[in-house]
């Protein structure tokens, strides 16, 4: 990497701050041992890299459970712990050195409580503690610095929403009240991160009511709240967990409505929201807890009316994509050689440690990281599309990656030992693949790689249809050269030097990282500039002619395993 090169990057990851940052990573959905008593309006609780599932009921009406299951995630099963005193439905727990506080929930059919009880994982004892000041259920409840702040709820049977905070010192058990939440609700989610309080969703009065996607944030430093990007989804009675730093919101309701399976991604450093894959199941009163970067989800129903509660358990476990950062199918001394030439940068190509989502430099967390993927088989979520040419006969050019298998248009010369890797389709210069929609280039990060050999001046080896030339032939002086751009006036191609008609097989590739267009030939970079945006398309490629099939732009050669990701590859 060169001088020029490396300040172009400092100074484009110092403009986007963290807007850019690794957009491959996703999550995985997995049963897990069932709950041994099936409950909704349950809570957990994370102590010592346990889960304890506290209360609940069978149905919403109850009988309100006493019961205290603790789940081992590292061996996924499951121990009876000491009852809980007070048996109730719709309260919260949150922990503080070691032992966990329990506070409030419908105590007894339609009667809110204002009951504090401690339970210690180590005695497995449980001890009664100085009432809240306001009685309430369906409340949230977490921990900032020593002291467990109350949020929210409802109070039976007057159905008055109590927008309170109330605060809970377990060293002196006592309470204090804060400042009140904005927006006053009960079903809600709380949730922590970075010393800050995020309260998500819920619903406004009567439970019966829609719900809201309302976010707001609570800063105890200062006392004071802020509003944030709201959820995508309406939703009450759901639940979030913390992983890596993200909050990840489960299921809920809406109304009188069925139970959802969204999971929603919230991103407090963006002020951002992001789908996530659905949960299997439809769930709401269901509760969720996080240990060791896996969210597990407990109990709640999944039909409307919550008459009848689930036992199953999922865990969603986020998973980043192999650091194959050259984009060769292998991790290897070339992509340790990758990583060490951004060492000490802010890249968020080469952040991946540590997991999931990076810390804003490379460094040994990374190599860390990098090092337990060396020699592995790996299996890249963000390679979308891989065209191989290793077919004989037929029309169909198969997607090993992904479902977007292409057809060749017009008479197809399959080359089966001719390529680079097996086989390689040649082209006359009237014959083309096509396929469907793969990506929008506007939507983020991505690249497109090919082995070719031959063609002329105006060539495409790749197109989008109705849209831009990703990689062709300069009509003047036959280098490689994109026309993906963002479509502005003042928008223009970028051309290279590199010279591929000569003969000779050449990996030509694109890449957009969100901010810089960049050419390879032979993975060697032929051409780099800076481009906030690209042009939207919503349209399938073209492989082997132009956007809009002009005959001159139809390519003469072979063409050999074309590559797609959703991330931005370094060779
Ligand atoms: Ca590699
Ligand atoms: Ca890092
Ligand atoms: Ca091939």
């Amino acid at each position: 990497m060169n001088a020029i090169r490396i300040n172009k990057v400092v100074i484009v990851a110092a403009l986007l701050g963290a807007t850019i940052r690794c957009s491959a990573v996703e999550g995985t959905w997995a049963r897990r041992s069932d709950l041994p008593t099936a409950r909704l309006g349950l809570s957990t609780c994370v102590v010592n890299g346990k889960i304890y599932v506290i209360g609940g009921g069978y149905s919403i009406e109850g009988p309100h459970s006493r019961i205290v299951e603790e789940y081992d995630p590292a061996t996924d099963t499951w121990a009876r712990k000491a009852d809980m005193p007070t048996g109730r439905l719709g309260h919260a727990a949150s922990a503080f050195n070691g032992k966990i506080y329990v506070v409030g929930g419908d105590l007894h059919g339609e009667v809110s409580g204002a009951t504090v009880e401690e339970y210690d994982p180590v005695t497995d004892t449980w001890t009664k503690k100085a009432d809240m000041p306001t009685r309430r259920t369906f409340l949230c409840s977490c921990t900032v610095d020593g002291t467990i702040y109350v949020i929210g709820g409802i109070t039976a049977p007057e159905m008055h929403t109590p927008a309170r905070v109330e605060v809970y010192d377990p060293a002196t058990d006592t309470w204090t009240r804060k400042t009140d939440m904005p927006t006053a609700r009960s079903m809600a989610a709380a949730c922590v991160v970075d010393g800050k309080i995020y309260v998500i969703g819920g619903v406004i009065g009567n439970v019966g009511g829609a719900g809201v996607s309302t976010v707001e944030e609570y800063d105890p430093a200062t006392n004071t709240w802020a509003r944030k990007a709201d959820m995508p989804t309406i939703r009450k009675a759901l639940s979030a967990s913390v992983v890596a730093g993200r909050i990840y919101a489960t299921g809920g309701g809406a109304g009188y409505g069925e139970p959802f399976s969204a999971l929603e991604e919230y991103d407090p450093e963006t002020d951002t929201w992001i789908r996530k894959p659905d949960m299997p199941m439809t769930r709401y009163f269901h509760s969720t807890a996080a240990v060791d970067g896996k969210m597990y989800v407990f109990g709640g129903a999944v039909q409307f009316p919550p008459h009848a509660s689930t036992a199953a358990v999922e865990a969603y476990e986020l998973t980043g994509p192999p650091p194959d950062f050259n984009g060769d199918g292998k991790v290897d001394g070339k992509d340790v050689l990758i990583l060490a030439a951004s060492w000490g940068q802010d890249d968020p190509s080469c952040d991946i440690g540590p997991t999931v989502f990076g810390d804003g430099i490379v460094d040994v967390q990374d190599l860390t990281v990098l090092a337990e993927w060396i020699g592995q088989d790996i299996s890249d979520a963000t390679l979308i599309a891989h065209w191989a040419f290793d077919e004989a006969e037929g029309v169909v050019a198969y997607d090993d990656a992904g479902d977007h298998s292409g057809t060749v248009i017009g008479l197809p010369v399959w080359q089966p030992v001719g390529g680079t890797i097996g086989g390689a389709l040649e082209l006359d210069g009237t014959t083309f693949v096509v396929t469907d929609f793969l990506l929008n280039p506007e939507q983020g990060p991505f690249s497109a790689f090919a082995w070719v050999q031959g063609g002329a001046l105006g060539q495409a080896i790749i197109s989008q249809q109705a849209g831009f030339d990703w990689l062709l032939l300069d009509p003047a002086t036959g280098t490689l050269m994109t026309e993906l751009r963002s479509g502005g006036r003042v928008s223009m191609a970028l051309y290279s030097e590199a010279t591929v008609a000569d003969g000779q097989w050449h990996r030509v590739g694109f890449t957009w990282d969100g901010s810089n267009r960049r050419l390879y030939v032979d993975d060697i970079l032929v051409a780099e500039d800076t481009d906030v945006a690209l042009a939207e398309c919503y349209s399938g490629l073209n492989i082997g002619c132009g956007s809009i099939m002009a005959p001159n732009t139809f390519f003469t050669g072979l063409i050999d395993d074309v590559r797609i990701y959703n991330r931005a590859v370094k060779p």
